[in-house]
């Protein structure tokens, strides 16, 4: 476990060391090409299975961060679980791109929800994502009288790296020829639960449309999950040295006939999937 020492530096906050904050390593710290997944025993059970022997070096962090480095067929890798929500995609792209060496890419490896009517435990590969967004104002006393602030900002799309995505769709279909793979629009959801049109009696939100109005503004929409648009959009914002951003998930719900796949076809897959965004990462240019 990683200590973070005085930091100094109130706007990116930077140990004597050059440990960032957050995720607690110095420069060179991450691998620059990196695969990302929300949880913590997906990411070890990756870094047990399919990081070469003998190589890999794992560092945890007390906000949450693991990163496991190693190599794969050879080439170095960082398999990072950052758990939930935009702001830990935040942190790992800011804080990863500052002690990052050189050209990066990173490729989130996750779970979601379907729009689309194909069975649970297919795959599904983001070729842009839009963000969506609870706006407290429209149920607060001063806004809900004039009536006019919906309660769901739909954002316009950020795109991944068009190559990386390629990569990865062809890795998909070579490493899991068997699951039905789709390319589409992701949005990215502020909560697991309202911001993705779910229903929940014991709160007033608003969504009972939602998923209709996402659909008809972007008919692609596939997927919905929490952090691949902040992968997308920062990345393309990375403007000082490249980051190549792509993300796949596991359709775990289908939101249209209400399905969620069981645990071991789960299991099988993150390992599937997470061999095919190794080989995508180990092949594309930095
Ligand atoms: C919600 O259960 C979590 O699962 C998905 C969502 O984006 C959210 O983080 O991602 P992971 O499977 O990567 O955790
Ligand atoms: N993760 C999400 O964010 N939503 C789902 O429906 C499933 C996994």
């Amino acid at each position: 476990n990683t200590k973070v020492g005085n930091a100094t530096n109130a706007n990116f906050p930077v140990d004597d060391d050059g440990v960032v904050y957050h995720l607690g390593v110095a420069r060179d710290g991450l691998a620059p090409r990196v695969l990302t997944v929300g949880d913590y025993g997906r990411a070890e059970k990756l870094r047990d299975k399919l990081l070469d022997a003998n190589t890999k070096v794992t560092t945890t962090q007390h906000r949450g961060f693991h990163i496991h480095t190693g190599t794969y067929k050879g080439v170095r890798v960082s398999i990072v679980s950052i758990g939930m929500g935009t702001p830990m995609m935040d942190f790992l792209v800011r804080e990863g791109r500052f002690v990052g060496v050189g050209p990066m890419a990173i490729v989130r490896y996750g779970t979601c929800g379907s729009l689309r009517d194909v069975p649970v435990g297919s795959l599904a590969i983001a070729k842009d994502c839009v963000l969506i967004r609870r706006n407290p104002d429209h149920w607060h006393p001063a806004a809900a009288a004039a009536g006019d602030v919906k309660p769901y900002d739909i954002s316009l799309p950020w795109e991944g790296d068009s190559e990386l995505i390629s990569k990865l769709t062809d890795a998909f279909k070579t490493e899991i020829p068997d699951r039905k793979v789709i390319v589409g629009t992701n949005a990215t959801a502020d909560s697991f639960y309202s911001s993705q049109g779910r229903q929940d009696s014991n709160f007033d939100d608003h969504n009972q449309d939602l998923i209709d109005q996402i659909l008809k503004r972007y008919p692609e929409a596939s997927t919905l999950e929490m952090e691949s648009f902040q992968l997308y959009h920062m990345a393309a914002r990375s403007i000082a040295v490249p980051i190549k951003a792509a993300a796949a998930t596991i359709i775990l719900a289908n939101r249209i006939d209400n399905t969620f796949l069981d645990n071991d076809t789960k299991v099988k897959l993150e390992v599937e999937g997470g061999r095919a965004c190794l080989e995508a990462l180990i092949k594309i240019d930095l």
